[in-house]
């Protein structure tokens, strides 16, 4: 049996400086990580974690309060190479979604009071795409939501990540507490103006004044994240307890890691340089190529490989033609569309990203990277074929992709098999998919037009839409090997 490197956890500090929203897998393995090995090196407390759950996982947050918050992180290099690492960090964990009585009362009280405590210094994010509220395409907030149009009627009892970071700001504007930073830590363009634009205009429904003190005050740095941590699976626990490990709040991710962060920190910040943290003045070239290369190619796989039955990223890059194809799509549709800092070689980051899919030792289910395309897509495959359309140039990777995506959301695979479509436009997709199911042509163009998904400009690009009605029509009558061979030919 391998011998994984253990390291454990610190004592508890009992000290925290940073709350975050979205206590799931990746907060664990990356932020969390970050955390605990910069207190390991310099012994510093001050920046311990309350980490809080909104909407979903009461489960997660009473299962590491009853594990005193320790929990384990087991880093994968491959199946020889194993660290297990045990993470103190977390001193607290809150609640504050709805009851089983359906109250959204439990700890938002306790949550919005450690938000505006004086010794919280940073907020961070993972709550997902559909967390902040926001029309993918345009990046505006969705003040049409129920969930917004209820913060704003209540603006005290907030039900949303922006809706709790107005509400703890204007306490400690109220309080003459200066405001915390915000760092969204989640897979979206440019996520620091992102969230900043989420929080003002949600903060402008309720008060002006309040709306520009945060825009004029408060610091909404990017960040790039880069680690993949599938969601566990039982075989994962299985593993683990071979180890020795019986944890059920444990993570398992691949040994890489990867945080380029803008630094802007006015109320102060770990060192996080000396754990490997990119501190730049500018993320944005780094999360675009994150975002187009990484996961542009996972939604391909993802699609493409789920409507062919294949479960996982790494029996999907196992697949020669699928992986031509990403390698394809990467070097030939995203790599020219970025602009990076010197030193970045694309071509090798290519290679290395289709080496990270081919860890053996994680089974990332096709199924999870599928979910919520509508939020995804614009970043990872759309506003780059934007680009391209507007040159002149052709995408035809993404139409295939495009026409995946669509046939996915009809909830059937190539086979017949049926599974959720799990994405908050679900219910207009098997809309779109009863009226427009039968004829193609419609339902394309009906895809196409949703503004809130694909940019007008490329809707309006005549070739590409006939590249994804071609690429769909290909795809659903030779299957997936007819419309790669398609594509091969294109
Ligand atoms: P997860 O499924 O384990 O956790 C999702 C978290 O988001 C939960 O805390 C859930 O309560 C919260 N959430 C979902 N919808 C929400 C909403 N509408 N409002 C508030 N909170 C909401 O997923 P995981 O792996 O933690 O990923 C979360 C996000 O982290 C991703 O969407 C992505 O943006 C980012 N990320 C994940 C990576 C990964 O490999 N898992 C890598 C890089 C970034
Ligand atoms: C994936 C990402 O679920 C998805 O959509 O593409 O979570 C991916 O694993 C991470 O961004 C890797 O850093």
């Amino acid at each position: 049996m391998i011998a994984p490197q253990c390291i454990e956890a610190m004592p508890k500090s009992g000290r925290i400086g940073v709350v975050h929203l979205g206590l799931g897998a990746f907060h664990r393995a990356h932020q969390a990580v970050y955390l605990e090995r910069y207190r390991q090196r310099s012994g510093d407390g001050e920046w311990g974690v309350c980490s809080a759950n909104l909407r979903s996982s009461v489960g997660l947050v009473d299962g590491l309060r009853a594990a005193g918050h320790r929990y384990h992180v087991a880093e994968y290099a491959d199946r020889e190479s194993i660290t297990l690492r045990e993470i103190g960090v977390i001193e607290e964990t809150l609640f504050s979604g709805r009851d089983g009585a359906g109250n959204w009362s439990r700890d938002r009280e306790a949550l919005l009071k450690r938000m505006a405590s004086e010794d919280t210094h940073i907020v961070t994010l993972t709550v997902t795409e559909k967390g902040y509220f926001l029309n993918p395409a345009s990046g505006e907030l969705r003040d049409d939501h129920t969930m917004i149009i209820g913060d704003i009627a209540s603006p005290q009892q907030p039900r949303t990540a922006p809706g709790l970071l107005v509400e703890a700001l204007a306490r400690r504007r109220e309080a003459g507490i200066a405001p915390f930073t915000v760092l969204s830590c989640d897979n979206m363009p440019e996520n620091g103006k992102r969230t900043r634009q989420a929080v003002v205009q949600l903060a402008e429904h309720q008060n002006a004044e309040l709306a520009s003190w945060i825009s004029s005050k408060v610091a909404f740095p990017s960040s790039m994240v880069d680690r993949i941590v599938p969601a566990m699976t039982d075989a994962d626990f299985e593993r683990l307890a071979a180890l020795g490990v019986t944890d059920p709040n444990a993570v398992v991710c691949e040994a890489f890691t990867q945080w380029v962060v803008e630094d802007n920190f006015p109320m102060g910040r770990p060192d996080w340089e000396a754990e490997g943290v990119e501190m730049v003045a500018d993320v944005a070239p780094f999360e675009t190529m994150k975002l187009r290369m990484l996961n542009g190619s996972h939604s391909l796989l993802a699609y493409l490989g789920a409507l062919a039955g294949i479960e996982t990223v790494f029996e999907g890059v196992n697949h020669d033609e699928l992986r031509e194809l990403l390698r394809r799509y990467m070097l030939e549709e995203a790599a020219p569309t970025l602009e990076m800092p010197e030193g970045i070689d694309l071509d090798a980051y290519a290679d290395s990203l289709l080496a990270r899919f081919a860890n053996d030792s994680l089974r990332h289910r096709l199924q999870q990277i599928a979910m919520d395309g509508s939020q995804k897509l614009p970043q990872r495959w759309l506003s780059g074929a934007l680009e391209r359309s507007a040159a002149g140039q052709s995408s035809p990777c993404v139409a295939l992709g495009m026409a995946a995506w669509i046939r996915y959301t009809a909830g059937q695979d190539l086979q017949g098999n049926s599974y959720p479509v799990d994405d908050p436009l679900a219910k207009r997709f098997a809309e779109l998919n009863q009226v427009y199911g039968s004829d193609p042509s419609a339902l394309v163009a009906a895809y196409i037009a949703m503004a809130d998904v694909v940019p007008s400009e490329l809707a309006a690009d005549k070739k590409f839409v006939q590249d994804v009605l071609a690429a769909y029509q290909t795809l659903t009558q030779d299957g997936l090997d007819g419309a790669l061979a398609a594509l091969e030919r294109h």
